[in-house]
């Protein structure tokens, strides 16, 4: 029995060497930064008022020797922050849900319009052109990136 007990804990504590490890996988210095982010205003006009659906853009770099798994955002200034990524099929232009983005090390994912981007609902105040908010990306075993994201008018 005692050395059934025994192999046990050792196949534990190797399962735990594995898996417990992947959170120090951020502890050291490196942590992938969020570059050049901006949120596109909705159009002003009436419409605006209750398309209260804004995109972020930017870019996620990755020059840790680790790869990072983004598996959701949020922000202060939203109620509602999702990964997005739209598509073209057959003509017509759908966005899918992505719950989860890798960056490989020394890669990068880029966001922009017509591609990935941070699907922002809810705003909890208006925001102003030239302002700046924040967007947290929760990582795959723990820890998260902050962002921060320059508001901008559309541009026509
Ligand atoms: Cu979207």
């Amino acid at each position: 029995m005692r050395n059934r007990l025994e192999r046990f804990l050792s196949i534990a504590a190797l399962l735990c060497a594995v898996a417990c490890a992947a959170p120090t996988v951020y502890a050291g210095d490196c942590r992938p930064t969020v570059r050049e982010g901006w949120v596109r205003l909705p159009p002003t006009g009436p419409a605006a008022k209750t398309a209260a659906i804004m995109a972020g853009y930017g870019r996620i770099v990755n020059t840790c020797a680790m790869p990072v798994v983004i598996v959701g955002a949020s922000s202060p200034s939203f109620g509602s922050v999702m990964l997005h990524e739209t598509r073209t099929a057959d003509g017509v232009s759908k966005m899918r849900h992505v719950p989860e983005l890798r960056v490989a090390p020394d890669g990068s994912v880029t966001f922009r319009p017509g591609g990935l981007h941070v699907m922002l609902t809810k705003p909890r105040a208006p925001l102003k052109p030239g302002s700046r908010i924040v967007v947290e990306f929760a990582l795959k075993g723990g820890g998260s990136l902050l962002g921060e994201f320059e508001v901008r008018k559309p541009e026509i």
